[in-house]
């Protein structure tokens, strides 16, 4: 049984701490760790009381965990991740690695030092049933290359806090890691782009929404992506894939279509928690069971790497208007496959 620490309790640490007590096979949460002991305390009475620690150092040195999930927000994912790497253990972060991409390097760096794969990032999509149909179709070559790939990434709100930026390092960032991985086997992006059309009325003040995004991948696919976080009818999530031979979309939630009242009608999710609640379960799992064998699944830090440093050009294209080049380097021979 793999014993867990987790760092963070906040909403998804919460979501995750359950997931783990509750559904996931051969693992168990054994401490909850946050800076606010309150919410420390409210995880740990959920899972039917564990640990309770404030200090995310000392949850990682505790020799009854042997495995760590950070839940915090991005901006305080670094010191835990290196801390779990130094202690040789695994670690599971949710999305984004951190918030930049100095940051990443120095994770990538410490677990390359470290000799071992250690660290999974929580791009939830990669274990999205529709994703991954939608992948397999595009590998099976039936309907030729990919060409264009319209998306849509649209929320039914957000909060003050949301900024600019953020509808590319919290939003866009879920196609920056899932598109390439959609695509084929060593795809990377080439270059990226930001549009502003008309803003919606609905939007708060010194919020840029909606954005256009358009991403050209090394080997010519263009994407265009619609991050559009104020559209008021719900969290929808779509992906057309443009090939030579034919058009793959992927599906949506599954929901009942009524008729009533002189209409067809099908609901759309709420949010994203709902709309990839499935993807969590079959992610956190596989996590658990590439722990027990030692490696480690979905996307990499390394992965996690490419995707900071490619939000960091897409930023900049918001700033500057123009196209922006997103350079890695290439990938460390530890991380290929
Ligand atoms: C949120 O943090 C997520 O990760 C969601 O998947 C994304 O759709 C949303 O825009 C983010 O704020």
């Amino acid at each position: 049984m793999l014993r867990v620490g987790i760092v963070g309790c906040g909403m998804i640490g919460k979501e995750h701490a359950k997931r783990i007590q509750y559904k996931i096979q051969g693992a168990e949460v054994v401490a909850v760790c946050d800076v606010f002991e309150a919410g420390a305390k409210a995880a740990s009475d959920l899972i039917g009381g564990v640990k309770v620690y404030t200090d995310a150092d000392a949850l990682v040195a505790d020799p009854d965990v042997d495995a760590v999930v950070v839940t915090t927000p991005g901006n305080f994912h670094k010191a835990p991740i290196l801390a779990a790497i130094k202690a040789g253990k695994p670690v599971f972060t949710e999305k984004p690695l951190t918030t930049t991409a100095a940051d990443c390097k120095e994770i990538v760096d410490a677990e390359i030092a470290s000799g071992k794969h250690l660290v999974q990032v929580g791009f939830m999509r990669r274990y999205d049933r529709g994703y991954n149909q939608v992948r397999e179709m595009i590998q099976s070559g039936e309907f030729g290359k990919p060409m264009i790939l319209k998306c849509t990434h649209r929320a039914e709100s957000v909060d003050d806090k949301y900024t600019t930026e953020m509808a590319v390092t919290d939003t866009a960032i879920h196609e920056i890691d899932v598109l390439p991985w959609l695509i084929g086997d060593g795809e990377e992006w080439d270059e990226v782009q930001c549009i502003f059309p008309r803003q919606t009325k609905n939007a708060h003040e010194g919020l840029a929404d909606p954005q256009v995004m358009i991403m050209k991948t090394k080997s010519g696919v263009v994407v265009i992506l619609e991050v559009n976080v104020n559209c008021g009818f719900g969290y929808d999530i779509n992906c057309e894939v443009v090939c030579e031979d034919g058009v793959i979309n992927l599906p949506c939630p599954s929901f009942p279509t009524t008729r009533k009242n002189f209409e067809v009608a099908t609901a759309i999710e709420k949010n994203w928690i709902l709309r990839f609640i499935d993807s969590y379960d079959v992610e956190l799992q596989d996590w658990v069971d590439c722990v027990a064998k030692g490696t480690t699944g979905g996307s990499s830090a390394w992965d996690g790497y490419v995707a900071a440093l490619t939000a960091d050009a897409l930023v900049a294209a918001q700033k500057s208007g123009k196209i922006e080049k997103v350079v890695t380097g290439g990938t460390p021979d530890f991380y290929k496959k």
